[in-house]
């Protein structure tokens, strides 16, 4: 059983996407990022950045509860756990990691840049918006040229490094970090194939009327942007 704490955000998506592709019980644990539930010590305890998505697996290695944060490193704890979504050669495997690397290093935390400079920041920071909008769009070219060669990031085969990746690139990511995916057809066409699986359609639905950030109340910015996180 697998304690799945979570949101649901782009980060949140990959760990409930995953938990469907690979059929493992959980249960839910609900952390409203809104509303200052990740600043909980209970929570900070599991998470020591106050981040979901977080898990606790109650079967762990040694037959004991094992905790795990950091999406790419759930995905992974949860690949080997099962023996799925990665391939068990080394070169395969190392190609899944790469990729999976390549989205915590730079698809994340550059999109998610460019989501608060072009969504949320309370100053029009213009210099801020076109650098981020910028690298995003580096990054999709850099994906798309990856995916003019092979099926999935990490090669012929579907994996978690594709899992990570797919909910940044959702339609509402896109309007929001003003990406053209009509250039990026390769990315189309991949994001296309992999909206299809049954598995990504019900990770996505968990609990998806709930991340309405619009726009965002003092409390709201200050829990997810302001002096809240500095945990101080
Ligand atoms: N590198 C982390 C990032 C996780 C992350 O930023 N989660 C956001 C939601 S998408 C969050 O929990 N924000 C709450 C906060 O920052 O306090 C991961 O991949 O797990």
């Amino acid at each position: 059983m697998i304690k799945h704490y979570y949101w649901p955000t782009p980060n949140g998506h990959k760990t409930a996407i995953m938990l469907e592709e690979v059929e493992l019980e959980s249960e839910l644990y609900p952390i409203n990022i809104l509303a200052g539930d990740q600043f909980h010590p209970d929570f900070i305890a599991i998470s020591p950045n106050h981040r979901i998505p977080t898990i606790i697996d109650l079967d762990g290695p040694q037959e004991a509860p094992y905790t795990v944060f950091e999406s790419g490193a759930i995905l992974l704890y949860l690949a080997e756990k099962t023996g799925k979504l990665i391939p068990s050669d080394i070169a395969g495997r190392n190609e899944t990691v790469q990729w999976l690397m390549f989205q915590m290093a730079n698809v994340g935390p550059m999109f998610g840049q460019n989501g608060y400079f072009q969504g949320y920041c309370p100053e029009d920071v213009p210099v801020a918006k076109k650098r981020y909008q910028d690298i995003s769009n580096k990054l999709y070219g850099v994906m798309d040229q990856r995916l003019s060669a092979v099926e999935y990031l990490a090669g012929q085969d579907y994996s978690i490094a594709d899992i990570a990746t797919y909910p940044w690139i959702l339609p509402k990511q896109r309007e929001m970090h003003r990406i053209d995916i009509s250039e990026y057809p390769n990315v189309a066409r991949w994001c296309k194939a992999i909206g299809k699986r049954p598995a990504v359609q019900r990770g996505l639905n968990l609990m998806s009327d709930s991340m309405k950030v619009g726009n965002p109340t003092k409390e709201t910015y200050n829990n997810l942007f302001g002096p809240s996180q500095l945990l101080k």
